[in-house]
């Protein structure tokens, strides 16, 4: 018989929050908690194997906090799991003769898609809660977007400033100014200190999930070990405390700065935990603010921080839910050119990539000018298909979501959405990487070369991407100078810089057909994209 009141909660594996709006109202002598690792979740991209034991190992965690605190959990692992969602929530309901289903909103426009089918799928009221782990609603974010004809991230950024009192002195900003990056983005000094990321979790319930992921992926993107992620909330904390101790104050500083064999840098590394609802974004801006009111950590850096939480975390999270599901699809440049092959090893001769790339496979993770301007640019500057590289994006890094990644790549990086969110593509020459980094010094390329066989191939990619552009770029007034530029070289540079970039582009070898064995058991293993 069904239990007339009972509710089956069911938490999504980044939905790892004790106050999460799916628990409100609900008893633990009653209702069941429903956590599951699904094939389909696992599988509908090619998810490094960190980014996997980092969900499973901090799901299975929280599943055994929520015992602790006195509620029944039915929590299905994997390998044996179950396809998707919808069958481990049709199984519970049976087991537990539920009467109600209760979810917080998912991250990503499919799932929602998904859950709206419920009601009539599992034959139960199904109730989808607001997700109030944001500062900024779904439905704030389209009422401030409501009326203007362009979104620009800044104003969005001054709107959320005010609206919590981060860094406000009264209705001023601190220091007067609302952004301090003048101060920010310097190339980086290797002589500057920079500390390692706390030591990952090696606990018996990681451990296992290591072994799980060992033998049920093997084929998935990237190494496994050495594994850095913490998988609890107070592991959580403890690499929260650490940023903010020892990497916050030169946080701006070297935000934008690249150095070969230092993937850290100063970065939070926070963004897995805040996606898994490990930490708060508020929380953490103010304890950032308590740094700079202590003085601790200067308003350059603290400013920085906060401005990527509040402002573009929040941002794309409302430009995703403004233009989903249109905007996954969006192609403006008309991009089709498949990812080279070397997206999945590494191995290739342009020390920028490789270096990237070799760091992504080794952590799943780059910072973020690593994504914009190196794996992002050398894409967008090919003419990769933007639907391939948003799903390489979505699987490689241990803190991807659709919600925060698609509109980053489609948009910010690759200006697939026609400049919804960048003014301008973020297109660079071998000068930027020089200047912002060591790589090229490790190179087998001269960035100042243009032409030649020394020349970086940047260089001839660069002016083929304005060149094939040159149209679009002339009624937009920042890339309308760089047009200028390209019109004004003489017609036999202009046929050597482009006949450069065909023989590069002729070179690369598409994905899939040596790179990796062919996994007919995983969904994501799409290799008849273009
Ligand atoms: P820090 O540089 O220390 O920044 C602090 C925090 O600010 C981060 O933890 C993150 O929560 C937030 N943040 C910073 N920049 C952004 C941004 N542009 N958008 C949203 N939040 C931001 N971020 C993700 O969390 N998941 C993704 O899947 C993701 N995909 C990206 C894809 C591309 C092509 C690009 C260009 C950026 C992407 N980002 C993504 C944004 C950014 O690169 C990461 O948030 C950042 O590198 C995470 O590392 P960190 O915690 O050390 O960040
Ligand atoms: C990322 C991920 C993966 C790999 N696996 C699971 C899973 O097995 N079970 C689960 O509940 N969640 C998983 N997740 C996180 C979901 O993909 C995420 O909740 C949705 O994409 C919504 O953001």
């Amino acid at each position: 018989m069904v239990n007339s009141s009972r509710r089956l909660i069911l938490i999504l594996g980044d939905q790892l929050t004790p106050d999460l709006s799916a628990f409100d109202g609900a008893d633990p002598g009653r209702d069941v908690v429903l956590m599951a690792e699904v094939a389909g979740e696992a599988g509908y991209v090619d998810h490094h194997k960190q980014k996997l034991a980092l969900v499973f190992a901090a799901m299975r965690h929280f599943a055994a906090e929520l015992r602790a605190a006195g509620w029944t959990v039915d929590y299905r692992t994997l390998p044996e799991g179950v396809p998707d969602f919808a069958t481990a929530a049709a199984e519970a309901i049976a087991r537990h003769r539920a009467a109600i289903l209760v979810v917080t909103e998912p991250g990503e426009w499919r799932l929602q898609d998904e859950i709206e089918g419920w009601e009539e799928r599992l034959a139960l009221p199904v109730l989808i809660r607001e997700d109030r782990r944001f500062l900024c609603t779904r439905a704030d974010f389209a009422a401030w977007a409501n009326g203007r004809r362009s979104l620009v991230m800044e104003h969005f950024y001054r709107f959320m400033r005010r609206r919590p009192g981060l860094l406000m002195d009264g209705d001023q900003p601190a220091g007067g100014r609302w952004n301090f990056d003048a101060e920010n983005r310097k190339p980086a000094r290797p002589s500057l200190f920079m500390p390692e990321p706390l030591a990952g979790a090696d606990d018996p319930v990681t451990t296992e999930v290591l072994e799980m992921v060992a033998a049920r992926f093997p084929g998935n993107f990237g190494a496994l070990t050495p594994f850095r992620w913490q998988v609890t909330r107070a592991g959580a904390e403890a690499a929260r405390d650490r940023f903010l101790t020892e990497a916050l104050p030169h946080f701006g500083e070297t935000q934008d700065a690249m150095l070969a064999g230092k993937p850290w840098m100063h970065h939070a590394l926070l963004s897995p935990y805040l996606n898994l609802g490990l930490l708060d974004p508020l929380d953490l801006c103010r304890r950032a603010e308590a740094e700079y009111r202590a003085g601790r950590a200067p308003l350059n850096a603290v400013e920085g921080f906060i401005r990527q939480i509040i402002g573009w975390r929040e941002y794309v999270r409302g430009v995703y839910w403004l233009k989903m599901p249109d905007y996954s699809a969006m192609n403006t440049l008309g991009a089709t050119r498949p990812l080279p092959d070397f997206y999945w090893t590494g191995d290739t001769d342009m020390a920028c990539l490789a270096e990237v790339i070799g760091q992504t496979l080794a952590h799943g993770y780059a910072h973020h000018i690593q994504r914009l301007m190196i794996t992002g640019t050398y894409a967008l500057l090919i003419g990769a298909d933007p639907a391939q590289v948003h799903r390489w994006y979505l699987g490689v890094y241990v803190d991807a979501y659709e919600w925060v990644e698609l509109p980053n790549t489609l948009g910010m990086s690759q200006f697939a959405d026609g400049g919804l969110l960048a003014t301008k593509p973020y297109a660079a020459s071998a000068a930027y990487v020089d200047r912002m980094s060591d790589y090229c010094r490790g190179c087998r390329y001269d960035p100042k070369q243009r032409l030649g066989e020394a020349a970086c191939p940047w260089n001839a990619l660069y002016w083929d991407f304005i060149a094939r552009h040159a149209d679009r770029w002339a009624g937009n007034h920042r890339m309308a100078v760089i047009v200028k530029a390209w019109a004004a070289k003489p017609a036999e540079e202009q046929a050597a810089l482009r006949a450069a970039a065909a023989a590069h582009l002729a070179a690369l070898k598409a994905y899939g057909d040596a790179a990796r064995p062919a996994r007919p058991d995983h969904p994501s293993d799409d290799r008849s994209v273009p």
